[in-house]
């Protein structure tokens, strides 16, 4: 049986990576297969092209430049690790995908949703997630832990989290449009709990596809 793709999005700091690794030893203490990826990046290509995304050094990009940098990274995934892994009947956890592309190219920097969905269409492999979490907190929230855990981790790759508080409100927003507009597909977690209220809420919000979660280890 082909396996469920679950995917996680929020604005940086909402606790994506987090509640990834935590829902991936949930998922194995109950027996279901577990493929964690993220993105940009899972693939030798990816990676490089992370680099390209997410270093201050690149500068300014054409959003539309931007825009196929992702999806060239994102198609990489999909055909050699995300379709593959499905069919062996693996369920897949993936920080970030396609949402990620609509809230920050589309709602961040204003590329035509038109181009974005179209985009979508072309290179998604026949692709798409059977649900997906958004972490929602405040966007000046989510800077502060993303730029806490920066300075812990010493990571220079900030091109993102450079941006002002303004870029990540429309982010968060249009996450918020997404959920609306996709209500069977998309869920809202309140990211602000402690790691334990979240890990159970998104398990709450994935029990109807994955009724594992709700056994007792
Ligand atoms: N991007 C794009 O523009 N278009 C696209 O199509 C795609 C991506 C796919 C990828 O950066 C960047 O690319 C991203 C969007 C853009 N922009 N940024 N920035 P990344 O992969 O380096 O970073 P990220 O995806 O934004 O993730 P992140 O900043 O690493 O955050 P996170 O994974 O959501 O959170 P975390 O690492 O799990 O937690 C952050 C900190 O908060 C950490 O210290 C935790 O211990 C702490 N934390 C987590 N949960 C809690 C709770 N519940 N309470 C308190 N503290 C917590």
């Amino acid at each position: 049986m082909r396996g469920y793709f679950i995917t996680f999005e929020g604005i940086e700091g909402s606790g994506k990576s987090t509640q990834v690794a935590m829902l991936k030893k949930k998922l194995e203490d109950r027996g279901v297969p577990t493929l964690c990826v993220r993105e940009p990046g899972g693939t030798p290509v990816g990676q490089h092209v992370r680099k390209i995304l997410l270093n201050p050094e690149t500068g300014d990009l054409d959003p539309l430049t931007e825009l196929l940098l992702f999806w060239a990274a994102r198609r990489e995934l999909v055909k050699n690790v995300i379709t593959p892994a499905l069919e062996q009947g693996q369920t897949i956890v993936c920080d970030r995908f396609a949402d990620s592309t609509t809230a920050y190219q589309g709602y961040g920097r204003g590329v035509d949703m038109e181009i974005i969905d179209t985009m979508a269409k072309i290179m998604r492999n026949g692709v798409w997630p059977d649900r997906t979490i958004i972490l929602d907190l405040p966007a000046g929230a989510g800077l502060n832990r993303a730029l806490d855990r920066i300075m812990f981790k010493g990571s220079t790759d900030t091109r993102f989290e450079d941006e002002g508080l303004e870029f990540h409100r429309r982010v968060r927003n249009g996450f918020l449009k997404i959920a609306e507009s996709n209500p069977d597909r998309v869920k809202i977690v309140n990211a602000e709990g402690s790691l334990e209220e979240v890990s159970e809420a998104v398990a709450g919000a994935l029990e109807d596809i994955l009724p594992e979660l709700s056994n007792p280890c």
